[in-house]
């Protein structure tokens, strides 16, 4: 064994992944659980996925469940996606499930990189590209790049559809409005800004906020809600789960027209 083939084996085998996955059908952006999920399913119908994930670990706000207590609470209607992942859910009451918080996470990310979604981790997006009337993909750069503000040109990624499941700060919808100048598609036209904690009505309206905001640009989860004016819910994931199974089917229904 020589040490050359180590490097040599990762190298060769990182940039071919890269070069590979230049022009795909959806860049996602962020891997919580909505992202996960939508990544799962894209990849399921068939559709090139790329993840781009600023942390080192994806997973997003799934591994501390509640205030660093590794349980997260998930409704029934959301089961049918934890068993597509053969994640465990537990029946406690009023139709509430609980979910080991590291299980979750874990198994979403081996599910949807299983199904074929490929996950750049440590890569931040810092911008997007823009054509006439619509949003062609994503700018990007290492995360400690960005953090130690080194004055380095990033690269880019094509693709026809660009989600934005960055949680709390719909980063990519909000960098879209204000760097583009477009008009989305909420009341206002641009970023309603998210409100407090309502966790039932939170969790409806991440589903009812999940959907295409501009052409080739969508939102699904807390990103979603931030977008369109919804509530907060917390470590209560149902919706998250859910939304990302609604934007999928959308984008992938948009694709094939
Ligand atoms: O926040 P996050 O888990 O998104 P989500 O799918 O789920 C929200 C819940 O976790 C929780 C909640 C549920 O009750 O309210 O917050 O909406 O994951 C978002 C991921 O996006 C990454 C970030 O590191 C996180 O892992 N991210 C954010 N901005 C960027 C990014 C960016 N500019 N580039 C790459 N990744």
């Amino acid at each position: 064994m020589n040490e050359i083939d180590i490097s040599r084996i990762i190298t060769e085998r990182f940039f071919e992944k890269f070069r590979q996955n230049l022009a795909v059908d959806v860049v996602i952006v962020g891997a919580g659980p909505s992202g996960l999920v939508a990544a799962h399913d894209l990849a399921k119908h068939g559709r090139r996925v790329v993840i781009i994930e600023r942390k080192l670990a994806p997973g997003g706000g799934m591994w501390g469940g509640g205030m660093l207590f590794n349980e997260v609470v998930v409704q029934s209607d959301a089961l049918p996606i934890l068993r597509d992942f053969g994640i465990t859910a537990r029946e406690r009451d009023n139709g509430l499930f609980s979910c080991d918080a590291v299980e979750m996470a874990s198994g979403l990310i081996f599910g949807a990189v299983r199904a074929g979604a490929v996950l750049f981790n440590a890569v931040s997006v810092e911008d997007l590209i823009f054509r006439e009337g619509r949003i062609a993909g994503v700018v990007v750069n290492w995360t400690p790049v960005v953090r130690l503000e080194m004055h380095v040109d990033p690269l880019m990624i094509t693709s026809r559809a660009v989600l934005d499941a960055t949680g709390h700060p719909a980063e990519v919808v909000a960098t879209a409005a204000r760097k583009a100048g477009i008009r989305l598609a909420t009341p206002t036209g641009g970023v309603m800004g998210e409100r407090p904690m309502w966790a039932e009505r939170g969790e409806q309206s991440t589903v009812e906020n999940t959907g295409r905001y501009y052409p080739g640009l969508y939102a699904s989860g807390m990103a979603a809600n931030n977008v369109q004016g919804g509530f907060r819910m917390g470590p209560i994931f149902g919706g998250m789960l859910l939304s990302g199974r609604k934007v999928a089917r959308w984008i992938h229904d948009d694709l094939s027209d």
